[in-house]
């Protein structure tokens, strides 16, 4: 496994700008780091470039600080211009070939899977690790495939190496239930951003991955 790798495990936060506005965006983030995250991605569907560039740039600053680690969610263009550590393609994004000829070898470069077939391709494209999903039922993502449940995830987890980060309804409750079907990491969108203590939730789930 690559050292790029080896970085993505545990909690992998996700702010989603449908949770959490723009405006609020340096607060939200810092709320997530000073919680205790190391991985932090920005999602931003709709949004004009412009303002996810400029969203991205103050998120590079903070998690810079912080020692933390920052994915843009999509955008490889984005991704290179804020100078994020990588970037999270969906299947129907620009491959990940491309991606990596652009952000180069050093980029952490995730991929969205929802069956074998997929996990396997990324795995064979040289991803760093994938997203599988959703796990659990979602009101995050309106176009979400029906929920694979832990029995996908242990069937990915028999098919490829690679990190797994489980997404898709995952909470702090379900959170031990993802890690011990094989997931390395659980990316979390709703159980963070809605709660109505961030920091807390956020150090509360950190505390019990750390208790693995
Ligand atoms: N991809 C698959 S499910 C999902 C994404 C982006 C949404 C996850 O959000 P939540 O609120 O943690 O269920
Ligand atoms: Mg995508």
């Amino acid at each position: 496994m690559s050292l790029r790798a080896k970085q993505v495990k545990g909690l992998y936060a996700i702010i989603d700008t449908s949770y959490a506005p723009l405006e609020g965006l340096e607060k939200t983030a810092s709320l997530i780091i000073e919680g205790g995250a190391k991985i932090l991605q920005l999602r931003s569907k709709g949004t004009a470039s412009g303002q996810v560039l400029e969203a991205c740039r103050k998120l590079r600053r903070i998690t810079l600080d912080n020692g933390a680690i920052f994915i843009v969610n999509d955008r490889v263009d984005i991704a290179i211009a804020c100078g994020a550590d990588g970037v999270h393609l969906g299947q129907e994004d620009i491959p990940l070939t491309d991606a990596r000829s652009l952000l180069g070898a050093s980029a952490i470069i995730g991929v969205s899977t929802h069956n074998t077939k997929e996990a396997k391709e990324a795995e064979a494209s040289g991803a760093d690790y994938i997203s599988f999903g959703p796990v659990f039922p979602t009101k995050t993502k309106a176009d979400a495939q029906s929920p694979k449940g832990l029995e996908g995830l242990k069937e990915i987890r028999k098919s490829v190496r690679l990190p797994i980060v489980a997404i898709g309804g995952v909470t702090e409750e379900r959170l031990m239930d993802v890690l011990n079907s094989g997931a390395d990491g659980a990316a979390i969108i709703s159980d963070i951003l809605a709660s109505g203590d961030i920091r807390l939730k956020v150090s509360s789930i950190v505390s019990k991955i750390g208790s693995l």
